[in-house]
């Protein structure tokens, strides 16, 4: 297959509801869009990348600027056998994962169109549907934040996973244990912790929690490793594993139990894969974790996590957790028993309503060789 155009957008959708946690409040979803053109099919990828470097050290304008001038050029014209290899086509440039994972989702879905074939079948999926769980941001009071969760259970979430920072940590868990007794809860601090918090994840251990995401530094191994020591409830690690050997070091450490594995942070959906097998064979569950992608990040999202060492529910909300309209139709919406369909379809593309994306559309160019 060749890349014979690449037209890049950035894409800006409302958020329902504003979105917090330690790094930052969010109200509106910005993205970057990647729609490659070979053999009269166009695949859709999403680099799920943030206005500011908050994150990671990604934004809207160096995902732009490293698609257009280095990631785009390098593929357009050129024959590309397999998905798999864009990563390798791709290494030349340093890091910019979600960037690179934009573009080679997009090369997956042209692939799996012109195979007639489902991400799930491609990628390596062994189930019809998922159970998925809502994350739910830092709200004005506790109470504000039980109501959100009331009102999601209520839904039929099965998992709730909320975000913590320092003074807003101990004391909201417990009142939610306290009114939520059974409910499979997790915790999600993105980093705003050190060591000598330490004391603040031994007294939330008591909460029976599913796991703490990212206590520490987002490029730290060893500091998790001790923690994890000091605590029964397991340390799941996201910012920490942006490569596949990543995840067989946090093993060897024992930086984690678990992993929250994300294509765009991994730098595609083949690394998201490896990074899989790699937590498969160190007996490391895993789990799929967002970043409030659109539909089009969503759908395969949805496709990754069907795969068999997933056994923890996902970031994977239906698409009106966070957006008014999707980019998709249908969008992806939660069944009553808190699972949600893992798409059918060969590629995402079937789903996509570009009148949708035009609308939502705040920059666009396209790129050909
Ligand atoms: C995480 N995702 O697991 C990230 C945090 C995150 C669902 O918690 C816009 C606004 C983009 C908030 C990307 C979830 C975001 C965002 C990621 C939060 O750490
Ligand atoms: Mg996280």
């Amino acid at each position: 297959m060749r890349l014979e155009a690449v037209e890049l957008r950035v894409v800006e959708l409302p958020l329902r509801f504003p979105f917090e946690t330690s790094f930052g409040r969010e109200e509106t979803k910005r993205a970057v869009l990647v729609c490659a053109y070979a053999d009269g099919l166009a695949g859709w990828g999403e680099a799920p990348v943030m206005s500011a470097p908050l994150y990671n050290e990604e934004t809207v304008e160096t995902a732009w600027h490293v698609l257009r001038d280095f990631l785009v050029p390098a593929l357009l014209g050129q024959p590309v056998e397999h998905p798999r290899d864009v990563r390798h086509r791709l290494r030349f440039v340093r890091r910019h994962h979600m960037t690179k994972a934009g573009l080679e989702a997009a090369v997956w879905d042209l692939f799996a169109q012109r195979r007639g074939r489902s991400l799930r079948n491609l990628l390596g999926g062994v189930r019809d549907r998922v159970e998925v769980g809502v994350s739910l941001g830092i709200e004005p009071t506790v109470a504000d934040l039980v109501r959100r969760v009331e009102a999601f259970v209520a839904q039929g979430y099965r998992r709730v996973k909320v975000k913590i920072r320092p003074g807003w940590d101990v004391e909201v868990v417990r009142e939610l244990r306290r009114r939520f007794p059974d409910l499979p809860l997790q915790v999600d601090a993105n980093s705003a912790y050190t060591l000598d918090d330490a004391a603040v994840f031994e007294a939330m251990d008591e909460f029976g929690l599913l796991l703490v995401e990212q206590p520490l530094a987002e490029d730290d191994l060893v500091d998790h490793a001790k923690l994890q020591a000091r605590l029964r409830t397991p340390v799941c690690l996201d910012e920490s594993i942006v490569h596949p050997h990543d995840a067989r070091k946090a093993a060897e450490l024992g930086s984690c139990r678990v992993v929250n594995i994300k294509p765009a942070r991994l730098g595609g959906l083949a690394n998201a894969v490896e990074t899989h097998d790699v937590c498969a064979s160190h007996g490391m569950p895993v789990w799929c974790g967002g970043m409030l992608e659109t539909g089009i990040g969503r759908l395969a999202n949805l496709a990754l996590a069907s795969l068999p060492n997933f056994r923890l529910p996902g970031d994977l909300s239906a698409s009106d957790r966070y957006f008014h309209e999707d980019l998709i139709e249908p969008p992806v919406v939660l069944e009553r028993d808190g699972t949600v369909r893992v798409p059918t379809e060969a590629g995402v593309a079937p789903r996509v309503r570009r009148d949708r994306v035009d609308r939502v559309t705040v920059r666009r160019e396209c790129l050909r060789p």
